[in-house]
């Protein structure tokens, strides 16, 4: 399997997150890359390839243009300020107050931005875009006949809605490619998100639209980040009702009730009839992750990847979250190489 990968990604490093009422050091940090990286050598599962740069236009058909404008320039707009520590924001339009977009950078910053775990520094935005690039690049090589590529991302994109960064993304990468697939031909994406957070962003992109399927198999928002989305009766709008699928699941849930999750959502995907699958691939479901409350074991993600080319469709998968750093690599790596082996 085809593996794009960029070392922009090295570029964003944020110094820290709030957790616990403590500031810790960022769990989305670049040795995730690296690890995962390392393993697809290691394993050589396939050629790693450098992106290529197809512009902006297609973040534009996912991103509006003020916010992209608004991350492209905030770093700088930060700097003239005198400030060289992670750019965060601190106040956010919640209920009560009004959806105005103020001048200041901080006011904006709140305005496109829906928690503090999305820190800008000076080279967030290159890392980003670059990621974006990777996963453009990815959806490329499906395009022209590859049945299976890795998209290498970082920082993850499924948290990023139109307008709006958070829990570690800035760019929505998964649904950058899903819009590039329709863009060149294809009449129906799934998306299959595996992260053990919802993929909040992703859905609120597609929600009213028939064009794309969306599926999560997520920690239950009742107790888990998001919070605010990704209940199992969010089923879409409009022209998109009956094409948005979520499936909770309860702390400590283990491969087994997982892998059911991940039955239904197949079905879902095999009765929608999609052309091309994406899926969004967190192994922050693994049973060790700093942040997590899954309990998926490292030989599980080769079934994960079994079941996924059991569906038989031409497959991207865009690197999401997943924090335990040593391990992510061999959950990763499974994911593609049990997908691989089935499809041999
Ligand atoms: C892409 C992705 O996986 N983003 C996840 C962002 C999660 N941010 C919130 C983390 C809060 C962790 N709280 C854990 C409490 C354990 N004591
Ligand atoms: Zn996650």
């Amino acid at each position: 399997m085809l593996t794009i990968y960029s070392d922009d990604h090295h570029l964003h490093h944020g110094r820290c997150e709030l957790m616990d009422g403590q500031l810790m050091p960022c769990f989305e940090m670049p040795s995730r890359a690296d690890h995962v990286l390392q393993r697809v050598k290691d394993r050589e599962l396939g050629p790693v390839q450098a992106p290529q740069d197809f512009g902006l236009a297609p973040l534009q058909r996912i991103h509006s243009r003020d916010y992209l404008n608004f991350f492209k320039g905030a770093w700088e707009r930060w700097t003239e300020f005198g400030q060289d520590g992670d750019l965060l924001p601190y106040t956010w339009p919640a209920r009560t107050l009004r959806r105005v977009l103020p001048t200041s950078l901080h006011g904006q910053l709140g305005y496109y931005s829906f928690d503090g775990g999305a820190p800008i520094t000076a080279g967030t935005w290159q890392a980003a875009y670059s990621a974006a690039q990777v996963a453009l690049t990815a959806q490329q090589a499906i395009m022209q006949g590859a049945n299976a590529a890795f998209a290498l991302c970082r920082p993850p994109g499924h948290h990023a809605a139109s307008d709006l960064m958070g829990g570690y993304c800035y760019l929505n990468n998964a649904a950058i490619a899903a819009q590039a697939f329709l863009d060149q031909g294809h009449k129906k994406v799934a998306i299959l998100d595996v992260d053990y957070h919802h993929g909040n962003g992703t859905q609120s992109i597609f929600y009213a639209r028939s064009d794309v399927l969306f599926t999560s198999i997520h920690g239950h928002p009742e107790a888990e980040f998001p919070f605010f989305l990704g209940y199992a009766d969010e089923l879409g709008e409009g022209t998109g009702e009956g094409f948005n699928f979520n499936y909770p699941l309860p702390a400590g849930c283990g491969w087994d009730r997982w892998s059911a999750a991940l039955a239904q959502a197949c079905q879902q995907i095999e009765r929608y009839g999609a052309d091309v699958i994406v899926v969004s691939l967190g192994v922050d479901t693994f049973k060790d992750d700093p942040i997590s409350q899954f309990k998926l074991d490292s030989p599980d993600y080769l079934a994960m990847g079994a079941r996924i080319a059991h569906l038989g469709k031409p497959t991207l998968f865009v690197m999401e979250g997943g924090y335990a750093v040593e391990e992510i690599g061999v959950n990763a790596v499974n994911v593609l190489e049990g997908f691989a082996e089935s499809t041999q």
